[in-house]
């Protein structure tokens, strides 16, 4: 064997020891640990309604409307990126987005995207990521957000019998991955998990929830992966945050929901955009 070939078989059994070392990971008690493999992936070539609907709804008393359709350009997708914005249109204009008692939302001139994949793409546990940067941030009201929810969960739109009930129970429990409060933020996120104090519309939005500092328009990757039971939640692959021992409160299928909300009658000037490459659910193989 001449040195060339013998070299490029050393190369080769590296390179297969190197998969077998990924595809296989030995954790400290000697158990194989599997690697994450993909069972959803949206790179937003299109808009994929096998994926996603819009999904309108009046919940944190938002001034803006969501509406369907990319209408008014409210979810754009193009170039390989789905954009989800608010938009001040100019005139008020009906809104029928109701909250959870049925009230109708006010009129209003401004709109906005929301998608969720209920009914659609719902996993349990795992890992969640997306890819996305805002075009702007840290003005008064802005509060885009990318985040899960327990697949029962019993606001709109309502489509299986089982979908009754209500926020945070388990079931319809609440993990926010990424969230923007332009109010009291500038280079910051939120990330963590809303803990359940046992009653409808009862949630613990702060003891479970970190701030985190992250330069929001470049692209990061944002992502939340139960870990035995723990919750922890990353930036570009860098653990930020862990909720301990919250992870076994998130037994239910989850699915993803990808908005911008305007949260307060702050002046908007512009357009506000979250720009989202992909997203994708693993799980271990
Ligand atoms: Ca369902």
């Amino acid at each position: 064997m001449n040195k060339m070939k013998y070299s490029l078989k050393f190369i080769t059994v590296l390179c297969l020891l190197a998969i077998v070392s990924c595809t296989q990971l030995r954790s400290k008690n000697g158990k194989i640990t599997k690697e994450w493999e993909i069972d959803f992936l949206d790179d937003f070539e299109h808009f994929n309604p096998d994926n996603w609907q819009d999904q309108r709804i009046w919940v944190n008393n938002e001034t803006h409307c969501y509406v369907p359709n990319n209408q008014f350009d409210t979810r754009e997708v193009s170039n390989g990126t789905l954009k989800i914005k608010v938009i001040n249109i100019g005139a008020k204009r009906p809104c029928d987005n109701l909250d959870k008692y049925g009230k109708q939302h006010p009129d209003t001139e401004y709109v906005a995207g929301r998608i969720a994949s209920k009914n659609l793409k719902e996993f349990v546990k795992g890992k969640w990521t997306a890819r996305l940067k805002l075009a702007s941030h840290g003005e008064p009201s802005m509060f885009p957000a990318w985040w899960i929810l327990g697949a029962q969960n019993n606001e709109s739109p309502v489509q299986q019998l089982d979908e009754i009930i209500c926020w945070p129970l388990t079931g319809s429990g609440e993990i926010d991955i990424f969230e923007h409060h332009g109010d009291h933020q500038k280079n910051e996120f939120t990330t963590g998990a809303i803990i359940s104090q046992g009653e409808c519309d009862k949630g613990d939005w702060w003891s479970g929830r970190k701030g985190v500092e992250a330069v929001l328009n470049e692209f990061h990757e944002y992502s939340v992966e139960w870990q035995g039971s723990d919750l922890v939640y990353r930036l570009d692959g860098l653990e930020v945050y862990r909720n301990i021992g919250e992870g076994d409160k998130y037994p239910e299928a989850m699915f993803a929901i990808l908005n911008y909300a305007k949260i307060t009658d702050q002046l908007m000037i512009g357009i506000w955009m979250m720009e989202v490459d992909w997203v994708k659910h693993e799980r271990r193989s």
